[in-house]
């Protein structure tokens, strides 16, 4: 039995020390030192010895067992170290290599400037109004001033849904149901910013669909300079200080007077140049006093209650601040335009 264990014992060294992997000297484990190995085989022999020859045994027995079980170990030990310096090795990151570039979105051109529009409006008491896209032809056209048949209609040429039903052709319809909520009394101050649709045929400078921010101040004695002096803050806080402003005479039918506002121009410095066409001015929105007529349908009294409105296109003030020359460029989604714009 003596002879038995040490040749079980040389015999279980050797096979760890072959052992290649984890798996194997687990297998090696099992064999030699598990509860049917033949070490326990050998064990179970003790009853057939003397009595003086069964502690030398049982000391043998247990010193191989443990030997073994120390080479599995240590064997064990180094092993798990290899694999994982080879998962080091294959894991290794090479530093030096340039980082998988994360693209990170970010605004819109176009939301970007509506949102600074509608900050800027913010900051001198407006609130932000919303309202439906599919709008009703008395919101869009009659509280309007634009009766059925009126021939202004048709400059606005539009997306009809159903004979009440059309795609709205500017924001002014939230203008009007903002006004008609209120109970003829309430003084107004609001921007609305929103998609608007023509039927347009798409060029550099025309979609048929486009982005508006039209904004309304109603209230007891409100005048043309009030309209004023809100373009002139709005003017200077998104084009710059330096910049002047000047009012034209023109014409919409739901203002009266109507105006629209220019500013110098950036590039010439109002010398003129090809961006002002030599004027010296850059046309950015139009506005005026708001008509009698659309006050009445919105339950205001024109005789106590008047009130200016201005409406301006987002992309148009984008291609001016950015020198974009296609509006197209804003709904193509082309990600080498987009990224030109991004703000980090
Ligand atoms: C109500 C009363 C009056 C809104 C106004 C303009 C002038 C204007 C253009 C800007 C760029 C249209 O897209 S655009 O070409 N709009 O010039 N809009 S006054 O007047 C209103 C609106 C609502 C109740």
């Amino acid at each position: 039995m003596k002879d038995r264990l040490q040749e079980l014992q040389s015999e279980a060294l050797e096979k760890v020390k072959q052992s290649e992997d984890l798996k194997a000297l687990q297998d090696v484990r099992v064999a030699y030192l598990g509860k049917k190995g033949p070490i326990t085989e050998v064990l179970r022999g003790m009853g057939k010895l003397s009595k003086e020859e069964r502690p030398v045994i049982g000391q043998l027995a247990n010193d191989v067992r443990e030997s073994i079980a120390n080479a599995i170990q240590t064997k064990q030990d180094k092993l798990e170290e290899k694999a994982m310096e080879k998962q080091l090795e294959e894991e290794s990151i090479d530093v030096t290599l340039p980082g998988r570039p994360v693209h990170v979105g970010g605004p819109h051109l176009l939301t970007s400037i509506i949102e600074e529009i509608e900050d800027l409006f913010i900051g001198m008491g407006f609130e932000i109004k919303e309202g439906p896209e599919v709008e009703t032809d008395y919101y869009n056209f009659e509280a309007l001033n634009l009766p059925k048949g009126h021939p202004a209609r048709d400059m606005q040429d539009s997306f009809y849904i159903t004979e009440e039903l059309l795609l709205r052709t500017h924001t002014s319809p939230v203008q009007a149901r903002t006004m008609k909520q209120k109970d003829g009394h309430e003084a107004v101050r609001m921007i609305c910013p929103g998609k608007v649709y023509r039927r347009d045929t798409d060029d550099a400078t025309h979609s048929h669909q486009f982005t508006q921010v039209e904004g309304l101040v109603v209230d007891e004695n409100i005048k043309m300079s009030d309209l004023k002096g809100v373009l002139n803050a709005f003017a200077k806080q998104m084009f710059g200080s330096e910049r002047d402003i000047r009012l034209r005479p023109s014409f919409f039918p739901f203002t009266e007077p109507s105006v629209e506002m220019d500013i110098s121009c950036k590039m010439c410095g109002g010398e003129g140049c090809s961006v002002c066409k030599g004027t010296g001015w850059i046309e950015i929105l139009g506005a005026g006093m708001v008509h009698p007529n659309v006050l009445e349908m919105a339950g205001y009294d024109p005789e106590i209650y008047s009130g200016f409105a201005f409406g301006m296109g987002p992309e148009r003030i984008a291609m001016l601040k950015y020198g974009v020359d296609d509006i197209r460029h804003f709904y193509t989604n082309d990600i080498r335009f987009l990224k030109q714009y991004h703000k980090a």
